[in-house]
Formats: structure tokens, C-alpha cells, sequence
């Protein structure tokens, strides 16, 4: 059951909400877009929203975030509203989210807040709810204030401690950051596990999915694996990696991986608490970019995931454009300013499968660009080295003699290792050599 369920089913209404940001001056269509995704996280986050307050500066006010008037005004559409939220769509200092409620009469939360909110009713995997634990603490930290959970409608609470002494925050402070190096540490074991999971993939050729948030990539995933991952019109639906076989036609097994989602401003602490997820995908030899093409805002969500790409080091992993939601462009010349921004592109529908074998096409390609074909004796009776061999490599064509098969084949210098270790020797481009 959702929370969104399980709390009309609970008959609590939704809790309204009023959103407010600051923009640089003359940005209309900037102030537009930040605040329809804001409303989108709120929407995710289970609130309603009862308003929103764009308020033109070159920099937000230090001390209050918004300027006096705008936060009088804001403070009387709270009033007039009955909202019990105000959501700012930057993360703030911890002054100016004291200043702000005292001014608002109203929970203050941030665009921080909020994802963090969001990534607590989404985390599924023991790890993922580690995570989430972890950055909401470390943002915690210096503000020393309950956090907003879908319980704080059912007490009717106020996010903040009122009133906490000297003493009392002195305790829970050293209390959360107990807790914190506990978290660490057992995410550390997770952490390892993993990678030692990962490791023994590693002559396996495997393809990230990576892209802004609700682009696709697990209903991507789902098209091409039998993953059975949960993909919904929500934001932050994915929070954990998941790799998968993927068959391509030929017999050909590659990986394919799919993982959390980027978005604008992601706050840092759950870049740094999600840094072991994200570095799984990210040891990839190749990238699907993932682009909801029919979003009016493709453009500036592929420059974000490259930002965050970036940040995280994986500027430099080949990578092919995948331009999703094929079926729901009419106008394609929208999609000119992606396709010139670089790189192999591939228009796709995952939701109808059209444009696929264009992108199993331009897999193939690039497999041959970083591939090299080579000939691998298999003696006979080694049906199963024959099978591993198809698994970890393209086979281009095969002769038979008296000692074995030949298998041309095309794959990269790990997997050639790999299956030489298992057995198979390297011949010449001709056909099998003979036993020495
Ligand atoms: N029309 C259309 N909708 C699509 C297509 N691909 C995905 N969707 C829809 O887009 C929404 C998000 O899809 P997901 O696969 O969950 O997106 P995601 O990138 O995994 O999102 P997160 O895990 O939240 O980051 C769902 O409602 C999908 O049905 C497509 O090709 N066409
Ligand atoms: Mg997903």
C-alpha cells in the first residue's frame, strides 16, 4: 500500500502546502519551471498544493531567504489558506528556516527536505533506508529539528523542537552523531558485500541506465530484462540499483543496470549517502543516458545528469543518448538541440518497444568500436565452456575438426582472459591449429 493510500484509508486528508523560490530577475519561464517541479516533488511527497510565490532577486536574502514584503505575503496566503507547509525550493541555512516559520507562523521545509522526505517513503532495499537515515541525520545535524515524516499530520506536530535547552541539544546532537557513525559503518559492510558482487561481473560487459528522475529507465529496464522493477509516473521511484542479463539477438548477454534517478539541486547529503549505489551503475562500460524527450525541459534535464555525472567521475564513460517517450513527441524537431549536443542518439518508446532494435543496434556498433575479434579453441566435450563463451562474447562464426570448435568471436580483452582461463585457447584468424 502506498502512504498515499494508506492515508485515505486513514481518511487524513492531504496536507496543503504553499511553495515559494527565488529566481534570477527577468527569468519567467525559469521561475515557471522551477516551481512545477517543486510541485511535482510535493505531489510525490503526498502534499496538496495550495499555492506558489516566485519572488525575482539576483540572490536570496541571507538572513530570511525571501525579502520582508514577499515574506509578509507569504505569511498572509498561510493565513488565508489554513496551509500548515511552506516548501522553499533551495535548501536553507538553518537561520533562515528559523526566520522564516517565526515570520510564516507555518512547518518550514526545503527542496533538501522534501527529496529527503520523498527518498524515506520510497526506500525499499535495507540499504537504501540506511542511506536515506544517513543523509537525513547529516542534514539534521546542524539544525537540530524533527524532521517532517507522513506521521507529523497524525500527531498534528510541529517540526521543530520548541524550546530545547542548551543541555538537551548538546545530548541529542552527540546521540545522532552516534548514530550516524553506526549507520556508516553498516553501510560500510553492505557497501562491500557489493563490490565484491560487483567484482566478480567484472568480465561482463554492462550498461548503465542513468538519467533524470521519471525519464523511463526502469520501464526501459523492464522492456529489455525480465527485472520486474517498479516503474510509476512518480519521481524517485528507483532508489537502489539492479542489474540484470540482457539478451541481445544473437545470444549475446550483456548487463544492464538501473538505478536511482538525478534531479536539480539533489541535495548533497544523499549525493555523498548514495555515492556506493550510484558507483555500482557507474562502474559501467557504457552509459544510456535516459531523456524524457517529450518533456519541455529535456534540454536542461540532460545538462543536470551530466552536471551530476560529472561530480560523481564518470565524465569520462562512453555513453549513447537515449531519447525516450518517442510516442508522445508529435513535433520531433524539438529534439534537435539534444541530438546536436553530442554522441550517438537513439529515439525510443519504452513504453511501446518502438525504436528498439535501433538502440540494440547502436549497442552492437559500439561493441565492435571497443571489442576486438579474435578465434578461441574449445576442445570437444566442453559444451559448457562452448555456452560461456556465447555468454561472454558475440560469436561472429564457428568450424568444427577433429580436436574442437573454432569460435571467431568478438569481445572485450577481459572476457578473451577470462575464457582463456576457463579453458579455451587463442588460435589464429584461420581455423582451429593443430594440437601441440
Ligand atoms: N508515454 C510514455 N511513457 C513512458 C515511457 N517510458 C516510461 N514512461 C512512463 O514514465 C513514468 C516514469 O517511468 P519510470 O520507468 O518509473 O521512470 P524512472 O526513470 O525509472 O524514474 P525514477 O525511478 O523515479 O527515477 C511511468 O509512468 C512510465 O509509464 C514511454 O516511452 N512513453
Ligand atoms: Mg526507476
Amino acid at each position: 500500500m502506498t502512504v498515499r493510500e494508506r492515508l485515505h484509508a486513514n481518511e487524513h486528508e492531504l496536507v496543503e502546502a504553499i511553495l515559494f523560490g527565488v529566481v534570477p530577475h527577468g527569468d519567467e519561464r525559469g521561475a515557471a519551471e522551477a516551481l512545477a517541479e517543486l510541485a511535482e516533488l510535493a505531489d510525490t511527497g503526498e502534499f496538496a498544493v495550495a499555492g506558489c510565490m516566485a519572488q525575482h532577486r539576483r540572490h536570496p536574502d541571507p538572513q530570511t531567504y525571501l525579502g520582508a514584503g514577499k515574506l509578509e505575503e507569504l505569511a498572509e496566503a498561510v493565513a488565508q489558506t489554513g496551509a500548515r507547509v511552506v516548501i522553499a525550493d533551495d535548501q536553507l541555512s538553518p537561520a533562515q528556516g528559523r526566520n522564516i516559520e517565526e515570520t510564516v507562523k507555518a512547518i518550514v521545509l526545503d527542496r533538501a527536505e522534501l527529496i529527503l522526505h520523498i527518498f524515506g517513503i520510497h526506500a525499499r532495499t535495507p540499504q537504501a533506508r540506511l542511506q536515506v537515515e544517513l543523509a537525513r541525520l547529516q542534514y539534521q545535524v546542524p539544525r537540530l529539528k524533527r524532521m517532517w515524516t507522513h506521521l507529523e499530520r497524525q500527531r498534528g506536530g510541529i517540526a521543530v523542537r520548541g524550546g530545547a535547552g542548551e543541555k538537551q541539544i548538546d545530548v541529542d546532537r552527540s546521540e545522532i552523531r552516534a548514530r550516524i557513525a553506526a549507520l556508516q559503518r553498516d553501510l560500510e559492510k553492505i557497501e562491500g558485500r557489493k563490490v565484491r558482487e560487483v567484482r566478480t561481473r567484472a568480465d561482463r560487459f554492462t550498461v548503465a541506465l542513468v538519467g533524470y528522475t521519471n525519464a523511463g529507465k526502469s520501464t526501459l529496464m523492464n522492456r529489455l530484462t525480465d527485472a520486474g522493477v517498479l516503474a510509476e509516473d512518480r519521481l524517485f521511484s528507483t532508489l537502489d540499483t539492479r542489474t540484470r542479463p540482457w539478451r541481445l539477438p544473437g545470444g549475446r548477454v550483456v548487463l544492464l543496470s538501473d538505478t536511482v534517478g538525478f534531479i536539480r539541486k539533489l541535495p548533497h547529503q544523499l549525493v555523498a549517502s548514495f555515492h556506493a549505489t550510484l558507483e555500482e551503475a557507474l562502474n559501467a562500460d557504457l552509459l544510456f543516458v535516459l531523456v524524457d524527450g517529450s518533456s519541455p525541459h529535456a534540454l536542461q534535464q540532460l545538462q543536470v545528469v551530466e552536471e551530476v555525472l560529472e561530480h560523481l567521475g564518470a565524465a569520462h564513460i562512453p555513453r549513447i543518448h537515449v531519447l525516450n517517450k518517442a510516442d508522445r513527441i508529435s513535433d520531433r524537431s524539438v529534439l534537435t538541440p539534444i541530438r546536436s549536443h553530442g554522441g550517438v542518439s537513439v529515439l525510443v518508446s519504452a513504453l511501446t518497444g518502438d525504436g528498439l532494435p535501433g538502440l540494440e543496434a547502436a549497442l552492437l556498433d559500439h561493441l565492435a568500436s571497443v571489442e576486438r575479434d579474435v578465434v578461441l579453441l574449445v576442445p570437444h566435450g566442453s559444451g559448457a565452456l562452448r555456452a560461456e563463451v556465447r555468454r561472454l562474447a558475440t560469436v561472429l562464426g564457428e568450424s568444427f575438426d577433429e580436436t574442437g570448435s573454432a569460435m571467431t568471436v568478438r569481445a572485450s580483452a577481459a572476457a578473451v582472459q577470462q575464457l582463456i582461463a576457463k579453458g579455451a585457447r587463442l588460435g589464429d584468424q584461420g581455423g582451429p591449429s593443430q594440437p601441440d
